[in-house]
């Protein structure tokens, strides 16, 4: 069995960040090949290489760094915690090709390439997203991913719930409604919608990553609730850095198009506290994050890293 990975310095965090994401590109690689799972009838050709080219080769895979981090607190096997990471990254590249197709955000490159729908064709991307989805939560239920079957119950259960209607889609639902996709808005959104709106459409995720691993870990309540804290304010960090890259930063830097949030009427807290207020709201929120581990010891200062990491991010 693989050994679980070893508490980290925050000065680590670079290279645990690169290790697992070659860990994670190599689980996806086999769970995205040619060949069908057992069970699958077949595996179309255009359906595989186009998941492929929305989960291959790119990515900062953060979502499975927390997974896996989060497991090792709690000396979780690699193997499966990588498994329910890859899970998790599943999902989010799903997420991430549905929302680059022309009904949602309408972007021709993501993580410096062509978007899904524009290598392929839109029919295509819509169902590479959800076969994402729906391979994401296989991944989760089988045994390999842990032993028992009521772990694996909670796992799909928390990615589910992070994921879906109240959760993230949800928080794209309400992110285009505030767009005035449906209705035209005549006031901007209150900061706490738009802190909701952001809590459900990025932060659930990102949390659900913390959760996953250390549900897998067989987390005591105490540990639930405290991890909870620190991945819903690190998502909360994470979606306010997204938001100042969006004006601070370039389609270069970021291997996406930026500079759009403003043109669009997107809901951002850089639009309602203005550039030097979202720094400050930013660093409050990945300072709560790292307060939130107070009583996890040094196991958690790769955690710690990455939620200044997740404050400080230039892509
Ligand atoms: C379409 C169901 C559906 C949901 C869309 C993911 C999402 C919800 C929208 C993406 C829009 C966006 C840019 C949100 C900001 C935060 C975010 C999810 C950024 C992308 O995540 P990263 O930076 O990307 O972790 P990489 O490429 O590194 O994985």
């Amino acid at each position: 069995m693989s050994s679980p990975p070893s508490p980290a310095r925050p000065g680590d965090l670079d290279a645990r960040l690169a290790q697992n994401a070659e860990a994670i590109e190599a689980l996806l690689e086999t769970l995205l090949s040619a060949e069908p799972a057992a069970g699958e009838l077949t595996r179309p050709a255009r359906l595989v290489a186009a998941m492929r080219h929305g989960a291959l080769g790119g990515g900062k895979r953060l979502r499975p760094f927390l997974t896996v981090e989060t497991a090792g607190l709690f000396s979780v096997p690699a193997a499966q915690a990588r498994r329910a990471g890859a899970a998790v990254e599943l999902l989010h590249c799903y997420s991430l090709v549905h929302d680059d197709l022309p009904a949602m955000d309408d972007d021709d490159l993501r993580r410096g390439r062509p978007t899904v729908h524009k290598a392929f064709d839109e029919a295509t991307a819509i169902l590479a997203g959800d076969a994402l989805l729906t391979l994401a939560f296989a991944v989760l239920a089988e045994q390999a991913t842990h032993e028992s079957g009521a772990v694996r119950a909670a796992l799909v259960g928390a990615l589910a719930r992070a994921s879906g209607c109240g959760g993230m889609v949800g928080g794209q639902m309400l992110d285009l409604a505030a767009e005035g996709r449906f209705e035209a808005r005549r006031e901007a959104l209150p900061e706490a919608e738009i802190r909701r709106l952001q809590a459900m459409k990025t932060g659930a995720l990102l949390a659900a990553a913390v959760e996953i691993g250390a549900r897998l870990g067989g987390a005591d309540a105490a540990a639930l609730v405290a991890l909870g804290r620190y991945g819903r304010a690190l998502g909360a960090t994470f979606q306010i850095a997204d938001d100042i890259l969006d004006v601070e930063s370039d389609a270069g830097q970021m291997g996406k198009a930026t500079a759009k949030d403003e043109g669009k009427g997107k809901a951002t807290l850089v639009g309602a506290l203005g550039l030097a207020g979202a720094k400050r709201e930013r660093d409050r929120l990945s300072a709560e994050a790292v307060a939130a581990l107070s009583g996890f010891g040094p196991a958690a200062d790769v955690l710690r890293a990455a939620a200044r990491f997740a404050a400080q991010r230039k892509s």
